[in-house]
């Protein structure tokens, strides 16, 4: 029988090698890992958990009263991480601010941001959903304020995601190459099978919603032509195009098969003074880290995404991620324009 490796014997093996580890990131990540699990339980259970589904606040036909899934993912994410003492605060996208750890429990040496459920358009239709979160360290004392969390994602010290699919995966990486694990649902554990993921430099697949054509910016809109004229375009091959419209997901392919990911800037969220529609602290640093441990790259177009300052705990960035040679070239169409 093969050697399975356990995420858990993973991770301990990972900290063997670092005489100085202290053990706190393998214990916050269990804690991570085991909300992962309740979510991945509940989102399981669609219809089933009638409590959970539908609009937030009303009532099902049973009387009892409903919580939209991310909403109970994101109680369930809170609940299941701050009491284990290796954090300081937490920031997710469905709270307006950050929340330091309660009092009654230890305060640890780290921070961490999630994004609960992602891909809410595909909660109610039983398509892929998924969870992902970034650590980053908290500072020594005082109190924990959303100010702390303004980090670029060069600081994150480990990203991952969860994605409830057709099976369970979780994704991670602490700057030492992205690992995959699948979630054996008989024995509860995760299991090593996608090691040192790698993304192929080349691609012809793309991923973007097109309905928005008419909004994006020249440099967007050029390399999406240039993809739809094919092998008689400057291209010079033939394009596939995949929407999942849950970013885990879409990237999840990536990095199995290799594409370019792109959530860019358009003229609607210019004219509302908003930077994209995907979320830098909760969205696109977590996925950005994973993807260049990968191999790839992670772009606004104008920038790195890893070295944007942020200042705000909200702040939305154009997301441009993926295979390195394609995301190059959409790179220096931004610089020729
Ligand atoms: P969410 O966090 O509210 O779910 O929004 C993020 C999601 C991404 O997962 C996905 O790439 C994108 O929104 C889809 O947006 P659209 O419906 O505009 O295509
Ligand atoms: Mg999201």
């Amino acid at each position: 029988m093969s050697q399975r490796t356990s995420f858990y014997k993973f991770i301990s093996e990972e900290q063997r090698e670092h005489p100085f580890s202290s053990g706190k990131l393998t214990g916050l990540l269990l804690e991570v890992i085991s909300a992962c699990k309740k979510i991945a339980h509940l989102t399981g259970s669609g219809g089933l958990a009638s409590h959970a589904m539908g609009a937030a606040d009303s009532e099902n036909v049973q009387g009892e009263q409903q919580k939209k899934l991310d909403i109970l993912s994101n109680e369930l994410f809170v609940e299941s991480t701050q009491w284990c003492g290796y954090l300081a605060g937490l920031a997710s996208e469905e709270l307006d601010h950050s929340q330091p750890v309660p009092k009654e429990y230890p305060r640890g040496k780290y921070l961490i941001t999630f994004d609960p459920l992602d891909g809410s358009s595909n909660i109610d239709i039983n398509v892929s959903v998924g969870t992902i979160f970034s650590i980053l360290e908290a500072p020594d004392e005082g109190d924990i304020q959303d100010g702390d969390f303004l980090q670029q994602g060069l600081k994150q010290v480990c990203a991952g995601y969860c994605l409830y699919g057709t099976s369970t995966m979780l994704v991670l990486t602490t700057g030492r190459g992205v690992n995959g694990f699948t979630l054996d649902r008989t024995t509860g554990d995760f299991v090593l099978t996608m090691p040192d993921i790698q993304i192929p430099p080349d691609t012809s697949e793309y991923s973007i919603n097109q309905s928005y054509s008419r909004h994006w910016e020249p440099p967007v809109k050029r390399y999406v032509d240039e993809c739809l004229l094919g092998a008689e375009g400057p291209l010079g091959k033939n394009y596939n195009m995949r929407w999942v419209a849950s970013m885990v997901a879409d990237v999840h392919r990536l990095l199995c098969r290799g594409g370019v990911f792109m959530y860019p800037m358009d003229a609607r969220m210019a004219a509302k003074g908003e930077g994209g529609k995907l979320r830098l602290l909760y969205e696109a640093n977590p996925m950005s880290f994973i993807v260049e441990q990968a191999g790839g790259v992670a772009h606004t177009g104008y920038e790195r995404i890893m070295e944007v300052q942020p200042d705000a705990l909200h702040q939305r960035v154009p997301v441009i991620m993926g295979s390195r040679n394609e995301v190059e070239r959409i790179v220096s169409y931004h610089k020729d324009a």
